[in-house]
């Protein structure tokens, strides 16, 4: 069976890798010429674990290549991106990009799946589209034109983990029709060792984004409790595991705010389609979103008129050990901080980069420093990532120096 996967990213490259380590035949097609040659090579241009063996393994043994064109095949994956909007609406322009390019090769009987996190209605959306292309064509075999199967089948893996939660995770599949849907389970089954659950399309367009809101909702009430803890003396960490220990209560833990590209945007494409009804789906949105300011103000705090001084901070990545800065709260509180301590000196420390990203390169006082030498030099240290490497850290350097750790690694 051949099988095209469209947009070779985090989800996109390891579904086609695995897809081929299972004997599928697949070519995945990309728009930016640097992925399609690294995988050619048989490269990964990002870092996931056990990724690049996959890619490599299956670029020799001829079962996975990579092309700028959209072939003829039976199966399509679409794992394109689904950014927000600056009004927090989906863009779709993307799935329909894909849809331009997969109408023309269609002769019927194929199967398409939506793998991009999505709008409720999203699917129908690009089923009416690709029938608006090809009008000889249907969804369900209606008057006699050849259908078209279209499904979606929201990722669900964790960066960091994705080549064995590809395996190991329960997946949704959503339908426009049953037999859609069959079609769809049995692709995954080739590699998927968790249960495939069938559904309508829209429900499994809304099973993902109710996911990743039930978190970000959770990481609210955890940030909001360090807040009022805080101001009432209380440890949070300490109250979050004492408070752990009931049965039935699991308090997440606060942080510097919510990063990444999933969590901090899924819940508004809920709030756009539901706005009056979506209420605490936006609060807890606005509640992690203001985060940060809470942070730079207490670090504002602590310095006080000391403006002149040098700030260790900890961490720039959306979360521990990963390399990922991409909307990381992280780098927007140093880009932020460091317009507002502009006599300070800042040495970030991001064991897990080589260089900074763009929005902090161009700003005279911030450094990528080391770890040991940048909390020595320090006068205050700002713990933003709880990666394991400063978990490490003798606590004796930090005695004397202004502490503000975000992620409660050194309570
Ligand atoms: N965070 C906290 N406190 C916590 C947990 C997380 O502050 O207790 C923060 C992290 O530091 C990070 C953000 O939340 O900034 C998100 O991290 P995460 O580990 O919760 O999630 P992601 O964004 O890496 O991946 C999520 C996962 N969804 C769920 O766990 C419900 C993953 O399974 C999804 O596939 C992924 O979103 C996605 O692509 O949608």
């Amino acid at each position: 069976e051949n099988v095209a996967v469209i947009g070779l990213g985090y989800i996109g490259l390891p579904t086609a890798a695995i897809l081929a380590a299972n004997g599928i035949n697949v070519i995945g097609v990309d728009v930016n010429a640097n992925t399609i040659d690294a995988v050619n090579r048989g490269e990964v241009p990002f870092v996931e674990p056990d990724l690049a063996s996959y890619v490599a393994g299956a670029v020799s043994q001829h079962k996975l290549s990579a092309s700028a064109e959209t072939p003829a095949v039976q199966a399509y994956i679409m794992a394109v991106p689904t950014p927000f909007n600056p009004d927090r609406t989906a863009d779709v322009s993307y799935i329909k990009a894909a849809a331009r390019n997969i109408a023309p090769r269609l002769v019927g009987g194929e199967l398409v799946i939506l793998e991009s996190t999505s709008p409720p209605g999203t699917t129908q959306l690009l089923g009416d589209f690709l029938i608006s292309l090809r009008p000889d064509l249907s969804l369900d075999g209606a008057d006699d034109r050849p259908a078209i199967h279209v499904a979606h089948c929201p990722e669900r893996v964790l960066p960091g983990r994705i080549m064995i939660e590809l395996v190991t995770n329960d997946r949704i599949v959503g339908g426009l029709t049953p037999e859609a849907a069959e079609l769809a389970k049995a692709l995954y089954a080739v590699f998927c060792q968790g249960e495939i659950l069938l559904t309508d399309a829209a429900t499994a367009e809304m099973a993902k984004l109710v996911e990743n809101s039930y978190r970000d909702v959770n990481i609210a009430f955890a940030n909001e409790l360090s807040v009022i803890s805080d101001k009432l003396g209380i440890n949070v960490w300490e109250l979050i595991k004492l408070a752990n220990h009931h049965p039935r209560v699991n308090i997440l833990q606060p942080g510097p705010g919510v990063g990444g590209h999933c969590i901090a945007v899924d819940p508004w494409f809920i709030v756009a389609a539901a706005p009056e009804e979506a209420q605490l789906i936006r609060q807890a949105r606005e509640t992690n979103d203001q985060k940060p300011d809470w942070v730079i103000n207490k670090v504002l705090d602590l310095v006080g008129e000391e403006t002149s001084l040098t700030v260790a901070v900890l961490g720039l990545a959306f979360k521990a050990n990963i390399d990922d800065l991409r909307e990381s709260p992280a780098v927007s509180i140093v880009e932020r901080l460091s317009r507002k301590l502009d006599a300070a000196n800042l040495l970030v420390v991001e064991p897990h980069v080589e260089s900074l990203p763009h929005q902090l390169s161009e700003l005279e006082n911030v450094t990528l420093g080391e770890l040991e030498s940048s909390v020595a030099a320090a006068d205050a240290v700002l713990l933003l990532v709880d990666h394991d490497v400063f978990k490490e850290i003798d606590p004796a350097i930090l005695n004397g120096k202004h502490l503000v750790d975000t992620r409660g690694i050194w309570q």
